[in-house]
């Protein structure tokens, strides 16, 4: 009922400078965590603690350590990172086993959270990152994150005999896997991800390395791996001596969509990725299996490895960790590592089930209504309104998956938006609950259906600052579409539209849907980067608006009517673009082709579209 308190204790803030006058300034607080929030206060003696900022945990996308080789300008050494809501929050450790503390103690609460795939590991300082120079504050991160930072669980070994000296054992290089801050005056501090010179290597705990600055040292040998060979024992994904047939069986034991390991090949040096999936099989039917895939290299350039499709990366956990957030060609993404020890990772504890679960006592089901990308959609009646009822087919959505993030959905709340009111789990098959559309007799239909000619200039351009709104709040709550078109939304009796189907692409297991290569994937709403990478972001979603608003003027007819796929992708690569509906005034198409802009920070918000749109309407 009252969240729970993790962690506290007094660190410093650096202002996050939100707006471009915010001073920049260091301040003592008193930082609470708790399962909820991380909250900042003022302490003033003999006085109540004045609250300063509050940081909802569900906002955050990364915590990390900061690797800096800058002074630090306060009297706390041990800075970190919280990204939020598209803003930096630096806070300083009075040592490093307390930042150690407060970065596991938030990665811990949040890695269940839309994470951010790369971090930057160094500041934002003067109007740049100082570990990749771009000088765009919200610029994608230039290190891989690590939500669960693997290999800080592992305990530090004994500290280095002091007679042990250091000799020369070649010219072999080590990539530091993490931080390490030297304990001892023999030991050199590791930044994550840069590579050393191994000196030696003769005792098992401690190695010696030398920096890129000729500084030599011990370091834990857990800290760093190889660089060439392929060293992961460390990710509890991997299954050394393991058979097909032993992982086959410890797979389906697990008996979870997505549940996966890498083990050896029988071909020495080479690996295969084993995962379990129910998705239906060819003929359709459902069919739980476990499927194999080996993870082939190129024969030359610097990232060669790859699984089913050609997306490229220099090491294997590289590979590993893209797969898990992309099917990208897998029948499945990659989601729970399963060990052979250790059996499946992480499962949401049972009383968050609650707050969204539909009594089905509550709920009475009534004529359909027609059929969506799960199953049948029915009318029903639940708590005295009048509700949609999506029936889901068990073989077409990630059911676990979902119901983690049923919570976050349900706290999504805008009049643009068709809201869910819950989720009915506990009986099969699972459904899920949303605000009822009324078009006048009917069920609720979209903008496609409407009869050629109908609507005014005044309607068209009402729909489109509807759609701009709904999204302009999911941008502000950080939460991607990533199907935006319009027919995933619906027009209620008075044209007004609502947006629906938001995020739910992330739960289809049809994998003709969700591989950018495959039949069923919304090519033609997609930006370039989706297309070749499937890098969603509120800006990919801004270019399908474009194609959203395009559709709109066009009064419903479909976007490149008689084109392929990959007659669209060729176009687009060619920079071409959709033309200017005939309806569509000269400034609504500008803000379409704004939308469609190549590179993804050309593009305007959705908070910029609505503006526009809101003063188009103004004229
Ligand atoms: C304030 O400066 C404080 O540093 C605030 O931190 C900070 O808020 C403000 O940043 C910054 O303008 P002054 O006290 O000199 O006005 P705190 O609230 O801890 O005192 P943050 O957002 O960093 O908590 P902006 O960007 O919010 O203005
Ligand atoms: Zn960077």
């Amino acid at each position: 009922m009252f969240p729970r308190v993790i962690l506290k204790g007094t660190m410093i803030k650096k202002s996050q400078q939100k707006k471009k006058t915010s001073p920049c300034n260091y301040k003592e607080r008193f930082f609470v965590l708790d399962t909820q929030d991380l909250k900042y206060s003022e302490r003033r003696p003999g006085k109540k603690p004045m609250l300063k900022g509050c940081i909802e945990l569900s906002k955050i996308k990364c915590v990390e350590i900061v690797c800096s080789e800058i002074p630090i300008p306060c009297n706390y050494k041990y800075p970190f990172q919280v990204f939020h809501n598209n803003h930096y929050l630096y806070i300083f450790a009075p040592d490093n086993d307390c930042r150690q503390r407060w970065v596991k103690a938030l990665k811990e609460e949040t890695k269940r959270n839309n994470l951010v795939a790369k971090y930057h590991p160094n500041f934002w300082m003067d109007g740049k990152w100082k570990c990749c120079q771009q000088t765009e504050k919200l610029a994608p991160g230039c290190h891989v994150y690590d939500p669960v930072g693997y290999a800080s669980k592992k305990p530090l070994p004994q500290l280095p005999d002091p007679e042990m000296g250091l000799r020369d054992a070649g010219q072999m290089k080590v990539i530091a896997l993490q931080d390490y801050a030297p304990l001892g005056d023999d030991d050199l501090p590791l930044h994550k991800d840069k590579e050393y010179i191994l000196i030696k290597s003769s005792h098992s705990d401690w190695w010696a390395v030398q920096d890129d600055k000729g500084n030599t040292g011990f370091v834990p040998s857990i800290y760093v791996a190889e660089k060439s060979s392929n060293n992961f024992q460390r990710f509890e994904w991997y299954n050394k001596n393991i058979t097909r047939g032993e992982a086959e069986v410890l797979l389906m034991k697990q008996g979870k969509e997505g549940s996966f390991m890498v083990r050896d090949s029988r071909q020495a040096g080479v690996y295969t990725v084993s995962v379990f999936t129910k998705a239906a099989g060819s003929n359709g039917e459902k069919n739980p299996r476990v499927k194999h895939y080996q993870i082939r290299q190129t024969e030359t350039g610097e990232a060669t490895y790859y699984l089913a499709e050609k997306y490229l990366f220099s090491t294997i956990p590289e590979l590993i960790y893209y797969h898990q957030h992309n099917a990208a060609g897998l029948i499945t993404r990659l989601r729970h590592p399963v060990s052979q020890d250790g059996g499946c990772s992480q499962d949401i504890a049972d009383h968050s089930k609650d707050q969204w679960e539909v009594d089905p006592e509550e709920l009475t089901l009534g004529q359909e209504l027609g059929s969506g990308q799960f199953g049948l959609v029915l009318e029903g009646r639940w708590r005295g309104k009048r509700v949609a009822v999506k029936m889901v087919r068990e073989e077409c959505m990630s059911d676990e998956e979902f119901k983690e993030e049923a919570r976050v959905m349900m706290r999504l709340s805008h009049c643009k938006l068709v809201q869910l009111y819950g989720v009915r789990t506990r009986c099969s098959p699972m459904c899920l609950v949303f605000e009822f559309m009324d078009r006048g007799g009917g069920g609720g239909g979209n903008p496609r259906e409407g009869k050629k000619g109908c609507l005014s200039q005044d309607t068209m351009l009402g729909m489109c600052l509807d759609v701009s709104e709904g999204m302009a709040y999911l941008e502000s709550s950080n939460f991607l579409h990533r199907d935006l078109a319009a027919r995933n939304c619906l027009v209620s009796k008075n044209n007004e539209v609502k947006i629906s189907d938001f995020g739910m692409t992330r739960f289809v297991l049809d994998d003709q849907y969700t591989s950018s290569q495959c039949s069923k994937f919304p090519v033609k709403w997609s930006a370039p980067e989706v297309i070749k990478y499937c890098k969603f972001s509120s800006k990919s979603d801004v270019w399908s608006f474009g194609v959203l608003m395009w559709e709109v003027y066009n009064e419903g007819r479909l976007p490149y009517e008689n084109r392929t796929n990959g007659e669209v992708v060729e176009s687009l690569n060619s920079g071409l673009r959709l033309l200017k509906p005939r309806l569509a005034p000269d400034a609504v198409h500008q803000l379409m082709e704004w939308c469609w802009k190549e590179k993804p920070e050309d593009r305007p918000s959705f908070a910029v579209l609505l503006h526009q749109l809101a003063s188009l309407s103004d004229l």
